[in-house]
Order: C-alpha cells, then structure tokens, then sequence
C-alpha cells in the first residue's frame, strides 16, 4: 500500500528537529553566516539531543534511522540554517562508507567516536568525506592522490579540496589509488586519523554561502596509515564505496535544499500578503501569488523525490538514477525559489538585513556540491540508457 503519511515516530523528529531549528539555529545563523565562526554550540545541543549522525547504527551508539527518516530531520535542521546543517550532515556522508564496508573494528572505533564522549573542549567528534581534488571534482576517477603500502602501513601522498569538516573533523574518509592503472577498480578507501603527522590543512574557504560551515583543502605529504584502516581491509573498492556513499547520501543533501526552499517560500508568502503596492497587499497581483504557488508545488514535488530515492535505499535496492533525480530536482527547485523570494521582496530582498538574502546565496551551492545539476543529469542519463 502507498502511504504519505509520517508515522508517529517520524512526526516526533520532524517536530524535535524543527522545535530545534527553530529555538537553536534561528537565533544565531546570522551571526555565524557574518563571521564565518564554526557553530560548536549548535552541534553540542544538537549531538545532546541526539541530531547528530541519525543513520549510524544504534549498536555503535547512533539512531540507527532509515535514510527516509533521515530525510525528514534533514529538511528542518536546513530550514533553521543550511550553513550549519551542512557541518553537522557531513558527518553522515563521511560516515556512509563506515556503516556499509566498516570491518567490525573500524565501526566500533570510527562511529563509535562520533556517538561517544565529547573531547577535551566538550565538543563531539566530527568527520570529513575526502573524493574532491583541486584538479578533479566531478570527473572523481581523474583523482591523483595515491596510498602506497609499506609493511603494515599504507603511505599517503596528494591533496583534497573542498573538504567539508576538515579543520574540525577526528577523521577523514580518503580515497586515493592504490592502483593507478586499473582506473577506478584501483581506488582504496580509508579511514584517517586528522592529527596523523604529514597531514596540512588549508585556510578556511571564504564562501559566498553557508558560511558557517567549515572548507578547506587537505594536503597529504607521507602520511602513514596503518593497514588495519584500509575500509573493509580491502583494496580496489574505493571507488564503489564512494558512489554507494553518494546514493545514501543525496536524497539526504536533496532534503537539505528542500528545508532551504521551504524557508524563502515561508518568507515570501509572509511578506507579499504584508507588502502593500497599489494599494493593496502585492499577493493580490496573480504575477506574484502565482511565484509563490510555484515555489509550494516545487517544493512538494522535490520533498515526493527525495522521500522515494530515500525509501529505495532503505528497501536495499540501488537508487543511484532516483538519486540523482532528488538532488538534481530539489537544487535547481531551490535555486529558483530563493531567487524568486528575492524578487517578492523586491528592493528589500537585496539588502543583509532582511533573510531572502543569505537564502539566495545559501542555495547556490546545492547545485554544486555532491555531484553538480549537469553530472546528477549525466548519472541519470546513463542510467536511462544502460541496458535497454
Ligand atoms: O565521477 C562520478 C561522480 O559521481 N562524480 C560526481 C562527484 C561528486 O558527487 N562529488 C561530491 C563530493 S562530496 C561533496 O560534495 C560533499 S558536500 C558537503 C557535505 C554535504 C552534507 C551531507 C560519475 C560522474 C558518476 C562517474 O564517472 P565515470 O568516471 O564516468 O565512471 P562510470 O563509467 O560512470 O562508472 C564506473 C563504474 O562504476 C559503476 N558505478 C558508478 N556509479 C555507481 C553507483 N552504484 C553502482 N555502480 C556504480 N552509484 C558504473 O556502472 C561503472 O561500472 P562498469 O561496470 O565499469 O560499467
Ligand atoms: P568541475 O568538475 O571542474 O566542474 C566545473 C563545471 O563543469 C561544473 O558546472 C560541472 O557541472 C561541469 N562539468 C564537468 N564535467 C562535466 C560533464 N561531463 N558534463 C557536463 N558538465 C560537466 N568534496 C568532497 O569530497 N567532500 C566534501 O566534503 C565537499 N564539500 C564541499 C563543500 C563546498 C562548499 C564546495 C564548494 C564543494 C565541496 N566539495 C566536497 C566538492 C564538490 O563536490 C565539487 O566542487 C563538485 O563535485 C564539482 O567539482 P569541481 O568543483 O571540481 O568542478
């Protein structure tokens, strides 16, 4: 049977998750998309609350959430501030790879720190997803990192970017080559201490959105790992456990682009029912309640594809082209909807002082990262024509 109704358990997440995105991220996305200042305080209430890391099993200390329900939590956290909810979400990509290839060691040390106790500042572990290169970001096979084994260790040489997390994060999820001529079948996966010596990371990204959220590039100079951190203690799966992580991971992101437009659709609607033009209130010109109706039937479109690439993952079935359906549809959704709302505004919608504004800048990046608008359309054009 079909249903489109929450259960009651999913209700209470999406009301614990919006009651915290209401009190908690509110108050302060303004003052952390200004200063750039890493939101510490949000992730501690977020992690007490039990916000954090949703997917991670409960046996290694997390919710052990279906995608779907993750989905549900996801939205609301980035309908208070995607910036934030972008630092606290990259804990579960990176811990995507862990939670389907993890060895049972490296679940219990790697999810188990970022369910476990805080640090010495009372902060809780994060993590960082590492794919991206300077020269490769899209084009993931045209990487140039390479881990090297030396006896019971592998060495790292090479250089990530764009690393959500990296001057934060406990440990790093990095692919590299082990293999360079056996293209992607030679990539590895592994799971790298950040205070391991030879590890450099840049200075932080100066974006023109989500600006609490923390980016940097990182550099690898013979950095030593030790075998037993190689993913699944195997070599040559890198690269699938990177695309299995970006399938349980985009309806994820999708629903965060979700949250964003569903917040400038909020706005919008407020404010063109107040904004008087004419003589009456601007919604009653059809040109501008028809931009907000728009933007409600776009975003209910995007919440049915994202809560279908999520249900596919949680059934065990490959969701890579719904996937990339959600991602695609719900970041260009909110990119238009955010640009609307900033003309619903009008002159206002351009000025700092009023939200649509770090809206509009917000939105841009979801067409961007985890895979651009043309590569989800590039996925699901080879998905299309695959086998028939
Ligand atoms: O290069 C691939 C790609 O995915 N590119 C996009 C990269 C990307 O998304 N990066 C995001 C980085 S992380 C990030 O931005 C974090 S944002 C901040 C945190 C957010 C908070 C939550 C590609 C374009 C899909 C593929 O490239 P190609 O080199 O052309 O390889 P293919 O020939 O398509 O694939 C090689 C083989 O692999 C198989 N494959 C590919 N994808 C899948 C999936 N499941 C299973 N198998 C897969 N998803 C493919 O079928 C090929 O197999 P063959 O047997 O060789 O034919
Ligand atoms: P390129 O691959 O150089 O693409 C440039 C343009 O060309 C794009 O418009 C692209 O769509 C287009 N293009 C490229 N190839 C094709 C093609 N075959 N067909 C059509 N068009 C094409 N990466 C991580 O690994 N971990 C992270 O935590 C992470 N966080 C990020 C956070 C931020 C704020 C940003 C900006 C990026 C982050 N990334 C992360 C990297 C992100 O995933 C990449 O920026 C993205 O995948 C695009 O890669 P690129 O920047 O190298 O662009």
């Amino acid at each position: 049977m079909l249903s489109f109704g929450l259960t009651e358990e999913q209700k209470m997440y999406q009301t614990t998750a919006h009651d915290f995105a209401a009190k908690v991220m509110r108050p302060v996305e303004a003052h952390h998309d200004r200063t750039g200042e890493y939101p510490w305080e949000v992730i501690r209430k977020a992690y007490e609350l039990g916000l954090m890391n949703t997917m991670v099993p409960a046996e290694y200390g997390g919710l052990g959430l279906p995608a779907l329900d993750a989905t549900i939590v996801a939205e609301e956290l980035a309908w208070g501030c995607s910036g934030i909810s972008t630092a606290m979400e990259a804990n579960q990509l990176a811990s995507g790879p862990v939670i389907m290839y993890g060895t049972e060691e490296q679940k219990q040390k790697y999810l188990g720190m970022l369910t476990g106790p805080v640090d010495a500042d009372g902060n809780p572990h994060m993590a960082a997803y590492g794919v991206t290169e300077p020269g490769a970001g899209s084009d993931v096979a045209g990487m140039l990192t390479t881990a090297t084994k030396d006896g019971d260790h592998y060495v790292l040489n090479g250089q990530k970017m764009w690393i959500t997390n990296a001057a934060k994060a406990t440990w790093y999820f990095v692919v590299c080559y082990t293999d360079k001529t056996a293209r992607y079948k030679g990539m590895s996966g592994f799971l790298v201490d950040a205070d391991t010596p030879g590890i450099t990371v840049g200075k932080k990204e100066d974006n023109m959105g989500q600006r609490a959220s923390d980016t940097r590039a990182i550099t690898f100079d013979n950095v030593r790992v030790p075998a037993e951190n190689l993913l699944g203690g195997k070599e040559g799966v890198g690269w699938m456990q990177a695309m299995h992580a970006f399938d349980k991971s985009r309806p994820l992101v999708a629903s965060g682009a979700v949250g964003l437009a569903r917040a400038a659709f909020e706005y919008a609607r407020d404010y063109s029912m107040e904004r008087q033009a004419f003589g009456k209130p601007i919604a009653k010109n059809q040109a501008v309640s028809f931009m907000v109706s728009d933007m409600a039937m776009n975003i209910e479109a995007a919440r049915l594809l994202v809560q279908k690439a999520a249900y596919i993952h949680d059934q065990g079935q490959r969701n890579t082209k719904a996937a990339a359906f959600a991602k695609a549809f719900a970041a260009d959704m909110a990119q238009k909807v955010a640009t609307d709302a900033v003309q619903v505004y009008g002159g206002y919608g351009f000025s700092k002082e009023y939200p649509v504004e770090k809206l509009y800048r917000d939105s841009k990046i979801y067409q961007i990262y985890e895979g651009t608008s043309q590569i989800q359309r590039l996925i699901m054009s080879r998905e299309i024509y695959s086998g028939v």
